[in-house]
């Protein structure tokens, strides 16, 4: 995987944020794959794979699953894909998450985008899904984003200092954010 140098972009964000709907546009318009390492993280704990209760009690308690099923995860579905480009949806979530991708994948991000969010906004969200996650009740909600202000955040610090983080108000409607997300993957004219 690593001599293909593929190109990666991880999106994060908070509960809600609106990762995996920006994701699907950007999809649309710049022929990347789009990888929510949540989505993966319910399709194992739902295959009846020998950690699926392990990831089923993390997420319904908002917690970060071990790296290295993360990891597994993504690294089987970047190769599936056929693709070279990805989008990286939820994921790295913490500094242990970001360090083994880097170490076992040898994949540096092209850049970081990152969707910042009132926590009141994204619980109004995430209580209107209504697509019948169990991880979508004010009580884990809440859980999530303690999770994210103190394992996420400084993620998105760590990236930061390195200039490679594109942040989005994202508080504003799904258009609107696709615009300002659009002149960051627009092929820039010199
Ligand atoms: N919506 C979206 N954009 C909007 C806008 N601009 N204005 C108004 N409404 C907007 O959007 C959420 C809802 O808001 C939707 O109804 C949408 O229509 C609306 P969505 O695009 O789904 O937001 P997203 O950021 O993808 O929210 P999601 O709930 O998926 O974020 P999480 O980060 O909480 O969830 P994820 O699936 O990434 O992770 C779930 C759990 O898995 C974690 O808590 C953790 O336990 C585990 N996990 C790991 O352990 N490791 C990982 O690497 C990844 C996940
Ligand atoms: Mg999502």
């Amino acid at each position: 995987l690593a001599e293909k140098k593929p190109k990666v972009v991880f999106v994060l964000g908070g509960p809600g944020s609106g990762k995996g709907t920006q994701c699907a546009k950007i999809v649309q318009h710049f022929g990347y794959t789009h990888l929510s390492a949540g989505d993966l993280l319910r399709e194992e704990r739902d295959s009846g794979s020998e950690n699926g209760t392990m990831i089923k009690n993390m997420m319904n308690e908002g917690q970060i699953v071990p790296s290295e099923v993360t990891i597994k995860l993504l690294q089987k579905a970047m190769v599936e894909s056929g693709n070279d480009k990805f989008l990286i949806d939820g994921f790295p979530r913490n500094e242990e998450n970001r360090a083994a991708f880097e170490a076992v994948t040898k994949i540096e991000p092209e850049f970081v985008l990152y969707f910042n969010c009132p926590e009141e906004e994204l619980e109004r969200r995430i209580l209107n899904r209504n697509q019948g996650r169990e991880d979508d009740n004010i009580e884990t909600v809440r859980k999530r984003c303690k999770v994210f202000l103190e394992s996420s955040l400084p993620v998105i610090e760590y990236y930061k200092a390195k200039g490679k983080v594109r942040e989005i108000d994202a508080a504003k409607p799904i258009e609107e954010v696709f615009e300002a997300v659009k002149v960051i993957f627009a092929p820039k004219v010199e």
